[in-house]
């Protein structure tokens, strides 16, 4: 970009020289202005949206200390069940024991169409690498407040859940290094395999540093136009790094918020710090506004299927047909090449005998 803008500088410039000076003089420093704007906008990239978003706290869905909205009294915005201990610091989901379960759940349906989530979270534990476990979950589902084998969520859930997971369940998955944090939508019939990590149903996701740290780690979850991103921030560098990003999530409005964490025979502290919802303003077309509200039931457009089993099923089927296809192919080539030759020898002894 910055060299596409000097060569046009270059004969902006040539044809500024030959205008009256006062003219020419504001014209510079416009073109001067532009460059300088569009150098800043070409490197602060990271943190900057495509659309031109403005966002907007929505303190109803966010928590932060001291955590006046949590609580039971039906006033209050957000509620916690099982395990789960509201501290001046942060909110305990569960403590480094075994077999508990927490969580926290928004009171208030959802309907922002565009936003962006900010989760300061801690895990941390005595438990040697890889003996620690599960992990924690941040739900957009139809479903709240059931306890079950999700993180300490209920199964078949419907909507989006994020999960930081801890802990390798699947030992035969050599390619994936834990912690690792995934994405899936749920329509209610799909099942989380927990035995497999979640892999057979996941969107993608990447690899973090998460578990006991001395900096603050965060993750970021954004849905903007139907596109999820997913972003984290758990090297100490105060800066975003690409973990997910998925177009075509079609996610129903009316959905609650939550958080949820569980330990198994191995455990960890899962502390929540912040929870940030900022609503994101962008501009749409009647059509989108309207495929939006057609929305009923959460689905994903695409999704690159990271299912190494299945693939290769699929595969051989593929692999089978198409060499059948070649060997066809080869063989009727050969018969050619065969009867042309065998043509051609038999000309030639006719000629020698003539
Ligand atoms: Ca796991």
């Amino acid at each position: 970009m910055a060299t596409t803008a000097m060569k046009l500088n270059g004969t902006i410039y040539t044809t500024v020289m030959n205008l009256p000076y006062s003219l020419a003089s504001k014209i510079r420093v416009s073109v001067l202005l532009v460059l300088i704007l569009t150098f800043v906008s070409s490197s602060s990239g990271e943190n900057t949206y495509e659309d031109n978003a403005y966002e907007f706290l929505k303190r109803e869905y966010s928590l932060t200390k001291p955590y006046q909205g949590l609580g039971s009294s039906s006033s209050s915005h957000w509620e916690f069940m099982g395990n789960t201990m509201i501290m001046p610091e942060h909110i305990r989901l569960t403590p480094d024991l075994q077999s508990r379960q927490g969580a926290v759940w928004s009171r208030i349906p959802c309907y922002l169409r565009d936003w962006e989530l900010r989760v300061q979270f801690k895990i941390h534990g005595e438990g040697k690498k890889n003996l620690n476990g599960d992990g924690l979950a941040i739900w957009l589902t139809k479903e709240r407040m059931q306890i079950g084998q999700v993180f300490g969520n209920a199964n078949l859930f419907t909507g989006l859940g994020v999960f930081v997971d801890t802990y390798p369940n699947d030992v035969k998955q050599i390619e994936r290094t834990f912690p690792f944090i995934s994405a899936m939508v749920g329509n209610g019939s799909v099942e989380y395999e927990h035995d497999r990590d979640g892999r057979s149903t996941d969107l993608g996701g990447c690899t973090a540093h998460v578990r006991n740290v001395e900096y603050d780690t965060f993750l970021l979850i954004r849905y903007m136009k139907n596109r999820l991103t997913v972003m984290t921030d758990t090297e100490g560098k105060h800066e975003w790094k690409d973990c997910l990003d998925m177009p075509g999530v079609r996610l129903p409005q009316g959905y609650h918020f939550g958080l949820s964490s569980a330990t198994g025979d191995l455990s960890d502290n899962h502390d929540v710090i912040s929870l940030k919802l900022y609503e994101l303003t962008v501009e749409r077309s009647p059509e989108e506004e309207e495929e939006q509200q057609e929305i009923t039931l959460p689905s994903v457009d695409y999704r690159a299927d990271p299912d190494v089993y299945v693939e290769d099923e699929g595969r051989s089927i593929i692999t089978v047909f198409f060499l059948f296809i070649v060997s066809v192919v080869a063989l009727v080539v050969v018969i050619v090449v065969i009867i042309f030759l065998y043509n051609r020898y038999k000309e030639n002894r006719r000629k020698r005998f003539y």
